[in-house]
């Protein structure tokens, strides 16, 4: 276990990705400039000044390259190229510019582990057997029957594996039949992948965050999958069998080796990789500080893959205890939200959502935040008709759509999103959740996130000092960061006094959700609103 950041030489090191919070943009939702309904990269690059209003450190915006949008962009016809529905390369290299003038890292996702079909790699790969990029992909036999080669699944439904007429042969998709998956075992894919990373660096990203990295490497031997003794019914199908030769296979650790050298070779650029495993598992992927920078801790959001995290003070003490212990000396990070979770103020409620922001940006480690969390945005309402996720029928609801609904920035026509009829339907709050709204309104959403950044941006102890928690209260959870802030949470409805005095004797409101003016405030008798949320420094 290594000391605490503060304590050691390099504290003066951190570097940017630990000190500054991710924002994540997902590109067909945040604005619209073209008139389409699609959100663009000129959209974003005019939302740059709100942006940096935020007081974040950094945007990762979901996949920008040419895509036949099977799942909204994960599905990539070209690693080295700019969907024209987002705009062009002039538009990427102005908007990264003026990123960069503003102070803020641009952070592009890579999707490695597996193509759109209309990739031209697998065009080629599937036009013959003997094509030379054939072992691009998992490309097997039928078994004597004419069956799949095993009984592995894809993640939206059904076999992961597809037949191919012409060819005849099976190939391996983990996702939709339209993401054939890359053979990551051929040193060519490799490389072609490393290429395109250096392509997207050399232009000067910041870095990538990285879909499914931990699904590279596949079992060289194909075995079957055994079934999972706890799936239950209204899971996805997905969940019948344990993944034990799909995910997190030793070889997997090599690559991501492989592609952290090629970051290397650029200095101060970082990977975040996207990994759905317990915590245990979840930081071997920090390898010995060679591997991932940040592989991305879900358990904010999940407890497995079929439940989500309750808002509970013990629940969510426990695993942050456990977590901040367990990455040694791994940077932590946590999340709430994401393009594919439902938005955080629904799962946790609307009351607790401050003080699950405020706590978000006061744990040790890096922050990322969902784009119109800030202004309090909620899962949006999806009438049937209008349902666009390709995951959603194996799930029998609107799949993530709720989540991807456009940014809500006035309260005019489409939100303030497009002059066109957006591609997701707009939230029905919008005339109330709105960013312009919520400029005007000092105790808005927006501007409690604002004065929160700002808090966090002006500690070193918020930003990188020590975490240790406190035992308390059943409903609280109270922690230390550094050597002078407390931080407690009310997590349930009632108004509690606590006797902190073992701390400290007296303590300065810094922020609380209720944005009171600061003040000092006795220890011996703190009190706590419900669903309250305090920064204090003592
Ligand atoms: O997500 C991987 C993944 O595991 C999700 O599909 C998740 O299981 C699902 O959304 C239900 O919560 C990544 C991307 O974030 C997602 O948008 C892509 O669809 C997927 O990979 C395939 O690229």
């Amino acid at each position: 276990m290594t000391q605490p950041l503060e304590q050691t030489p390099q504290r003066q090191k951190t570097l940017w990705w630990q000190r500054g919070i991710i924002y994540q943009i997902y590109p067909r939702s945040f604005q619209d400039s073209s008139g389409d309904g699609v959100g663009d990269l000129e959209g974003i690059r005019s939302r740059l000044p709100y942006l940096a209003s935020l007081g974040i450190g950094a945007i990762w915006i979901s996949p920008i390259y040419p895509s036949p949008m099977a799942d909204f962009g994960y599905d990539v016809a070209d690693y080295s190229g700019i969907e024209p529905m987002f705009g062009t390369f002039q538009d990427f290299d102005k908007l990264l510019a003026e990123a960069h003038a503003l102070g803020l890292k641009v952070v592009l996702d890579l999707v490695p582990n597996h193509s759109s079909e209309m990739n031209a790699w697998f065009l080629e790969s599937r036009s013959s057997r003997d094509n030379p990029k054939r072992d691009w992909y998992i490309w097997k036999d039928a078994t004597p029957d004419g069956g799949p080669p095993n009984n592995w699944l894809a993640w939206f439904g059904g076999s992961g594996w597809e037949w191919d007429e012409k060819t005849g042969q099976y190939y391996f998709h983990q996702f939709l039949k339209e993401q054939p998956d890359l053979n990551w075992r051929n040193p060519e894919v490799r490389g072609a992948i490393f290429e395109a990373m250096r392509f997207w660096l050399n232009k000067g990203v910041d870095g990538f965050r990285v879909d499914v990295i931990w699904l590279l490497a596949k079992d060289e031997l194909w075995r079957d999958e055994p079934p999972n003794p706890d799936y239950a019914k209204g899971q996805i199908s997905f969940n019948k069998l344990l993944h034990i030769h799909t995910q997190n296979q030793p070889d997997t650790h090599e690559y991501i080796r492989q592609m952290r050298a090629v970051l290397e070779e650029y200095g101060e650029r970082m990977m975040v990789g996207e990994i759905f495993t317990p915590l245990e598992t979840l930081v071997s992927y920090y390898g010995a500080g060679d591997e991932c920078h940040m592989p991305f801790n879900f358990s904010l959001i999940l407890k497995t893959l079929d439940s989500y995290t309750e808002w509970n003070a013990r629940v969510i003490r426990d695993l942050v205890d456990r977590y901040d212990a367990l990455c040694g000396a791994g940077w932590p990070n946590y999340v709430l939200g994401n393009h594919d979770q439902p938005r955080f103020k629904s799962r946790f409620g609307f009351e607790n959502a401050r003080a699950a922001t405020l706590m978000l940006l006061t744990l040790r480690g890096t922050p990322t935040f969902y784009y119109g969390d800030e202004i309090g945005m909620v899962n949006g309402v999806i009438p049937r008709e209008r349902i666009q996720d390709p995951f959603a029928g194996d799930v029998e609801s609107a799949g993530r759509d709720p989540e991807r609904t456009p940014m809500q920035w006035d309260g005019g026509q489409n939100a303030g999103f497009s002059s066109a009829e957006p591609w997701l339907p707009i939230n029905p709050d919008f005339q109330t959740v709105n960013v312009a709204a919520q400029e005007a309104d000092p105790h808005s959403d927006l501007n409690f996130f604002r004065a929160l950044t700002q808090l966090r941006n002006s500690s070193e102890a918020l930003m990188v000092g020590a975490y240790r928690s406190l035992e308390r209260h059943p409903d609280v959870f109270a922690y230390l960061r550094g050597k002078g802030i407390l931080v407690v949470l009310n997590f349930g409805g009632e108004t509690l006094e606590l006797d902190l005095s073992s701390v400290a004797e007296k303590a300065n409101l810094l922020l609380s959700t209720r944005m009171v003016e600061p003040r000092a405030l006795d220890l011996k008798a703190l009190r706590l609103e419900p669903h309250e949320g305090l920064v204090l420094s003592i």
